[in-house]
């Protein structure tokens, strides 16, 4: 079966290399980064993400995968790295794809496949990535095929969504397009869509999580009107997409993750269009802040309080906390009183002690508590992230821990009746 060399082991990397050769290609695994490489060839993985371990050891042990850190020539390259963002003025920094570009084009030839996996800007294929193959001296859609084939995984279940999620290829030229189906139909059990260009791939994955992003904004400004008028926002969701054409999705505490926070923005590189796409990301990054608010008008003020965050995952049942909104949340929660006593004029400073329990979370720079600590003599509890354990949580025992009775439900996952039957004031999102 066809070589191919899978550029970067991440997220989208390691899975999609593991995949293609548990489907007998000879793959090579290729990344900068030596700690990965001898992860891997000590057996281990460096990413959470279930069941990853057993299939990437699967490929490994067939020999039908090896890990690699200089780039091979091979019939198919296919680039997963990371497309970073600059958050201060919005950007993309498409270095690693430039870097991927030029790594290429010194073993490229004649009659090969370059495919490009990560999350760009509109044109990023087709000015920034073939530009850097070209110094080859060989010429995309001629000499060579290109195409974008943006992935779609949805992290905690992507073995499973990399083969029954559609695809969607589009090549520099349509043998190119036709090529990229080929080679995806080895493993992918549903439809492989082809657009006529790579630039408009690129596009509709971006535009697929603007839509959940935009959409989740919706359900965010639905709750604090809803707030107002004491209403149960999440009943009344459910009960609107009872509609056949209705699917508002679920407010929450805002919207963390790699990838919705950060796809809209691609959006602007080449627009100026953006302003209810922008307008959403400010809703959902204002999550925090209305929480906040609550709080303070719960407790009359921040200042020497004790605040409890359950969950600083980005989701539930994940240990991933790339802008987690309840990271950014007891970050501002930290923040707060210093700034308010500044503005009353050098008053003393009240800290806000903020504690954090995750049992997903392994990221040793970030200081957790156990489930009991964190509780111990808090004033008030938030939960913000729908992790299955927090479910079941008993509101004796937190009843017995906490010094106050507030808690704020902002994934709605407690038994609420229960919890204000024995005294809790809950509030959901
Ligand atoms: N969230 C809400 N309300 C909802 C749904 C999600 O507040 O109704 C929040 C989550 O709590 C989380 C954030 O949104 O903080 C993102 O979570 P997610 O599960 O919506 O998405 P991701 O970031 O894990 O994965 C998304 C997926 N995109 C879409 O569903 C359109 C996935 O399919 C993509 O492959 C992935 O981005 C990516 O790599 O681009």
């Amino acid at each position: 079966m066809t070589d191919i060399c899978v550029h970067g082991l991440g997220y989208i990397g390691l899975p999609t290399a593991a995949m293609f050769a548990n489907y007998e290609h000879d793959v090579v695994g290729y990344d900068v980064d030596e700690a990965i490489l001898d992860t891997l060839r000590d057996g281990d993985i460096h990413i959470e993400e279930p069941g990853l371990r057993a299939f990437v050891n699967e490929a490994i042990s067939s020999g039908y995968l090896t890990v690699d850190s200089e780039v091979p020539a091979a019939d198919v390259h296919i680039v997963c790295v990371p497309t970073p963002f600059d958050e201060a003025d919005k950007s993309p920094k498409l270095d690693y794809v430039e870097s991927a570009g030029t790594a290429v084009s010194e073993v490229l030839r004649e009659g090969d496949t370059v495919i490009l996996e990560s999350t760009v800007p509109p044109g990023t294929t087709e000015n920034v990535l073939s530009p850097k193959l070209e110094e080859s001296g060989l010429e995309a859609g001629v000499d060579f095929s290109l195409a974008h084939c943006p992935e779609t995984v949805l992290p905690g279940n992507v073995i499973t969504e990399l083969r029954q999620n559609n695809r969607i290829v589009g090549g520099v030229d349509p043998e190119s397009t036709e090529i990229a189906v080929e080679l995806y139909s080895s493993f992918v059990e549903s439809d492989i869509h082809t657009t006529d260009d790579a630039t408009t791939a690129e596009f509709v994955k971006l535009i697929q999580n603007t839509f959940r992003d935009t959409n989740i904004a919706l359900a965010n400004e639905i709750a604090k009107v809803a707030h107002d008028y004491e209403i149960d926002s999440r009943e009344a969701i459910r009960l609107a997409n009872m509609h056949p054409r209705v699917n508002i999705h679920h407010p929450g505490p805002g919207v963390g993750g790699h990838c919705l926070p950060i796809d809209p923005w691609f959006l602007g590189h080449g627009s100026d269009s953006l302003e209810m796409i922008e307008l959403a990301r400010d809703i959902n990054d204002g999550m925090s802040e209305y929480i906040s608010d609550i709080l303070s008008s719960s407790l009359d003020g921040l200042g020497g309080t004790k605040i409890a965050i359950l969950g600083i995952a980005y989701k539930g049942n994940v240990g991933d906390t790339r802008k987690s909104p309840g990271l950014k949340l007891a970050r501002e929660l930290q923040q707060k009183p210093a700034e308010m006593s500044a503005v009353a004029d050098g008053g003393e400073v009240s800290e806000v002690d903020v504690s954090i329990h995750d049992s997903y979370v392994t990221d040793q720079t970030i200081a957790l508590q156990s489930f009991e600590e964190a509780l111990s003599d808090a004033d008030a509890v938030v939960i913000s992230t729908d992790h299955t354990e927090y479910e079941s949580i008993d509101p004796h025992r937190v009843q017995e821990l906490m010094r106050g009775t507030l808690v704020i439900d902002t994934k709605a996952i407690l038994p609420v009746d229960e919890w204000m039957e024995i005294g809790f004031d809950v509030s959901t999102i």
